[in-house]
């Protein structure tokens, strides 16, 4: 009789505590004008724009293609359940490949004009062994054994930071099993690691970005990925196999980041000049610096 009136107190409370938590975030979403993209993403990384690949690489597009946004830092997760994710006008699309598509799609956008269809096909294939093969091994390592390096990146203390760490470790195994890489020794893993960095870095060459001079759409993702392990992976077998034997990796995020990031430092927790973007509208007058040689896209009601 207790436990059932404790239960059901419990449950009052929980209820109405999450109504007003629920009601709270509702009335601080982020509004965003016509033609304004709203990117929903954890917050900002300690030493990169973000601790996570997929928003580093959707940001970055948004950059390159010169598309007024704004940031939605309160975490909010997309309908399937994962982050980042975009609205434009009312429409929410999820996942980072499927919003850069639509963009392309809806925008008209003509961000790979320079590239054979040879060289789309291997921009593809390089997209999914980066995001369907080495990211496993990065979160593999992230979450095995030593976890130093996933604590010096996650920006709590104590209980908190337990207890993320635990929650997102217990994710990672049963994704990692379910996609299968989970099931191989951690050698295996390293060793399919090392070939797929090895292979980026062969494709790269000495070329400035992947398909030469002229960045086009697979840098950002390939940035976004590379970038976590050079910044956010410190110490790690993946980090340190790149800073000893990738250089042309390392110089190649170096000028991605010059590229498409001149505010690198305000919008890095540990930048000596961060600042809160939630809700910063970043246009073509804003921080975006367009040196590079993309196509004007012009949107209504925002320049
Ligand atoms: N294919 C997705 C991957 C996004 C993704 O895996 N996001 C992770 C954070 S790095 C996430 O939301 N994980 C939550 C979960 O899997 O439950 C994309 O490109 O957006």
């Amino acid at each position: 009789m207790l436990t059932e009136l404790v239960t059901t107190v419990f449950c009052i409370v929980f209820g109405i505590v999450g109504y007003f938590y629920y009601k709270f975030r509702l009335a601080n979403r982020v509004k965003a004008p016509k033609d304004v993209v709203i990117i929903y993403q954890v917050g900002r990384g300690p030493r990169a724009p973000s601790f996570s690949p997929f928003p580093m690489k959707l940001e970055t597009f948004l950059r390159m293609a010169k598309i007024p946004y704004i940031n939605d830092h309160a975490a909010r997760f997309s309908s399937k359940g994962k982050t980042p994710w975009i609205e434009l006008n009312g429409i929410a699309v999820a996942d980072s490949q499927l919003s850069i598509e639509y963009l392309k799609d809806t925008l008209g956008l003509e961000i790979d004009l320079h590239l054979t269809e040879e060289e789309k096909a291997i921009g593809r294939a390089f997209l999914k062994m980066t995001e369907e093969n080495l990211y496993w091994t990065m979160c593999i390592e992230m979450f095995g054994d030593n976890l130093e390096p996933v604590k010096s990146v996650i920006p709590y203390r104590g209980f908190k930071l337990w207890t993320t760490v635990k929650l997102l470790r217990w994710a990672i195994r049963r994704q990692t099993w379910g996609h299968g890489i989970g099931r191989h020794t951690a050698e295996e893993v390293w060793a399919i690691a090392v070939k797929d960095l090895n292979a980026l870095s062969t494709f790269l060459g000495d070329k400035k970005f992947l398909f030469g001079d002229k960045t086009s759409e697979i840098d950002c993702a390939i940035f976004g990925m590379i970038a976590q392990i050079y910044w956010h992976m410190p110490g790690s077998k993946h980090q340190v196999y790149l800073q000893d034997h990738l250089h042309n990796l390392v110089d190649y995020i170096h000028r991605m980041k010059d590229e498409f990031w001149p505010d690198w430092d305000s919008v890095t927790l540990e930048g000596s000049t961060y600042k809160s973007d939630h809700g910063v509208l970043y246009s073509k007058k804003n921080v975006i610096s367009f040196n590079n040689t993309h196509n004007n896209t012009t949107l209504n009601g925002v320049s």
